[in-house]
């Protein structure tokens, strides 16, 4: 008899699941070219003495990043939302949160934006904050000292699967002890060879929040988010304000980057598009180049 089950992390041949009819948690083998990740649903045969995965039922979609060499690596699977945060320290790099956006609306992956720390300085995010809003996307400013600023996070994580990202120290693992305290979560091993005090997620881990009925993702602690290799287009397609305008340039193959009549830059210089969002969107596509 087989049943379904839902990756919340993997090793090498060997997956830790959760029943989907009752959560009930499970440890299965796997063959090694089957290759689940975390978030993926799979089904389990059992024996007498152990559980298998024959199959991963297909994706609806996956959350990706690029590895050391600009190949596309699949993060975790059957994603509804992103909460990306960000806080006044450390603070963002240059575009992280842009690259995060373009990587989201690719697979079809509602970002909600959280600005974190507001307790530390309540004016430094004013202008982003009012910027991203206006461009539609749900936006939080939070603090962990402040319960009901997180709070009002938690109704968006009912009966979806959520995945945290964001640099390491912004507060992933601070906010999620306060949205869902009934979620036990792994600190990951010490980092012996940089001799770091911090904890380190060192794998992705799904958990559920029986409360909320909400999956949520802890993604690797890494410093910067990478895009894989991306053609200017599928770049473009991640600025939601220059979708509506896609299609209108002279050229049908246009990068928006130096052709004539191309419609994103009259809407740049008309002030339509954001002169930061576009700036943002060439730095993008010239980052590129590093995979050549
Ligand atoms: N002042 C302040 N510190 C915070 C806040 N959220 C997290 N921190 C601190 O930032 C550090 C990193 O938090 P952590 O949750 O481990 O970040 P993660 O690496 O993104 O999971 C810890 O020392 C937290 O106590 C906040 O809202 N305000
Ligand atoms: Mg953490
Ligand atoms: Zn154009």
């Amino acid at each position: 008899m087989s049943r379904i089950c839902r990756v919340t992390s993997t090793q090498k041949t060997t997956a830790s699941l959760l029943a989907c009819d009752d959560h009930e948690p499970m440890h299965a083998f796997f063959p090694r070219k089957l290759k689940p990740i975390c978030g993926d649903k799979v089904a389990i045969e059992s024996t007498a003495s152990d559980h298998r995965i024959e199959q991963i039922l297909p994706r609806m979609n996956s959350f990706c990043r690029a590895d050391n060499r600009g190949r596309k690596q699949h993060i975790a699977a059957n994603i509804d939302q992103i909460m990306i945060v960000m806080a006044v320290e450390p603070f963002p790099t240059r575009d992280i949160l842009n690259r995060y956006l373009v990587a989201a609306e690719a697979e079809d992956i509602e970002p909600l934006l959280v600005f974190n720390k507001h307790d530390l300085d309540e004016r430094i995010f004013i202008n982003q904050i009012n910027q991203y809003e206006q461009l539609g996307y749900q936006v939080f400013k939070t603090s962990k000292h402040d319960q009901a600023s997180i709070d009002a996070i938690k109704p968006l994580l009912t009966g979806k699967t959520t995945v945290i990202v964001g640099q390491s120290g912004v507060g992933k693992s601070s906010i999620t002890r306060v949205m869902l305290p009934g979620v036990e979560l792994k600190t990951g091993k010490l980092s012996v060879k940089t001799g770091k005090g911090a904890h380190t997620t060192s794998v992705t881990q799904m958990y559920h929040d029986a409360a909320l009925d909400a999956y949520i993702i802890d993604s690797p602690g890494v410093w910067e988010y990478g895009l894989w290799v991306m053609s200017a287009h599928e770049i473009a397609a991640g600025f939601r304000e220059f979708q509506p305008l896609l299609g209108q340039c002279k050229f049908s193959n246009c990068t928006h980057i130096h052709e004539p009549s191309c419609a994103i830059m009259q809407a740049v210089k008309k002030g339509s598009i954001r002169s930061d969002r576009y700036e943002s969107y060439l730095r993008i596509v010239d980052s590129m180049k590093y995979w050549g």
